[in-house]
């Protein structure tokens, strides 16, 4: 899965893809690289964040998931909003990808059903505003487990197929380096929740503390735990550096066979 942010504030790519026909060469560019999926967001979810109006949202993103549709490339919309999402199927995307696994507007879960998409449920321990002030678990692993399961019933419930919901840890939402760390050693307890599972670690903070490296050095990091994730049992790798992560899932993957 390629990042297209369509945002002024995105961590380590805001601003660069703002204007609709930068966005859309870069989502034709990481397909050209290997992406199965292009995921769309136009709301930064860094921590701190501000949110953004759905009206704004869809100004940025629609063009872009409409274009990138059109050209036969299965794209996913990244939002937590209907008013968003809705517009965003109509255009063609195939897969909704919700860091607040439907909290933020139930709603999104008929809509999902009813567009007969597929669906990324994420876990984050509160918000984007305020995620990472101090964040606390039991057991990290247990608790993101049986909140991904519980996300997964109610997707259900309002009708989703339970074949059309993958499943996510969240690595960095509400979770400190030390908590991203036990979620990638023991992610073989969240793929044995049966549904696919996705990993999105690429450039994110924690790899900085660990390398001592800024936003575009981040790549090897990057390389090391999608490799890990796999061997552990993930299958969908959101990654701004398709090519590269790519072939390291390649070779690794061979390995594993
Ligand atoms: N991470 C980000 C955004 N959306 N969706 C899923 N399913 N999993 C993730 O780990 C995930 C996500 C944050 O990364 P990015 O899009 O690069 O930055 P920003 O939120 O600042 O736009």
């Amino acid at each position: 899965m390629g990042i297209v942010n369509v945002t002024p504030d995105s961590f380590s790519d805001g601003g660069r893809f703002l204007e609709h026909g930068d966005a859309i060469a870069h989502g034709r560019r990481l397909a050209e690289d290997g992406a199965d999926l292009v995921d769309v967001g136009g709301e930064s979810t860094r921590p701190g964040a501000e949110p953004v109006g759905a009206e704004e949202e869809r100004r940025r993103v629609i063009p872009v998931v409409e274009a990138l549709a059109a050209e036969g490339i299965v794209v996913s919309v990244d939002t937590t909003k209907a008013a968003v999402a809705r517009p965003a199927l109509e255009a063609g995307a195939a897969v909704v990808n919700d860091v607040s696994a439907f909290r933020v507007d139930p709603e999104l879960a008929g809509l999902t059903a009813a567009a007969g998409a597929t669906c990324v449920l994420m876990h984050m321990l509160g918000e984007p505003r305020t995620m990472q002030d101090d964040p606390r678990y039991d057991d990290v692993v247990a608790e993101v487990a049986a909140f991904l399961e519980e996300r997964l019933a109610f997707a259900v419930a309002e009708g989703v197929p339970e074949s059309r919901v993958w499943l996510d840890p969240g690595i960095g939402f509400g979770k400190t380096s030390e908590h991203n760390l036990e979620l990638l050693r023991r992610l073989d307890e969240i793929a044995a929740l049966g549904r696919p599972v996705v990993i999105g670690t690429s450039r994110k903070s924690f790899l900085g503390r660990l390398t001592g490296r800024g936003e575009e050095g981040r790549l090897a990091g990057t390389l090391a735990t999608n490799v890990m994730a796999l061997e552990r049992g993930a299958s969908v790798f959101r990654v701004h550096d398709v090519a590269e992560v790519g072939d390291a899932l390649r070779v690794a993957g061979a390995v594993l066979r």
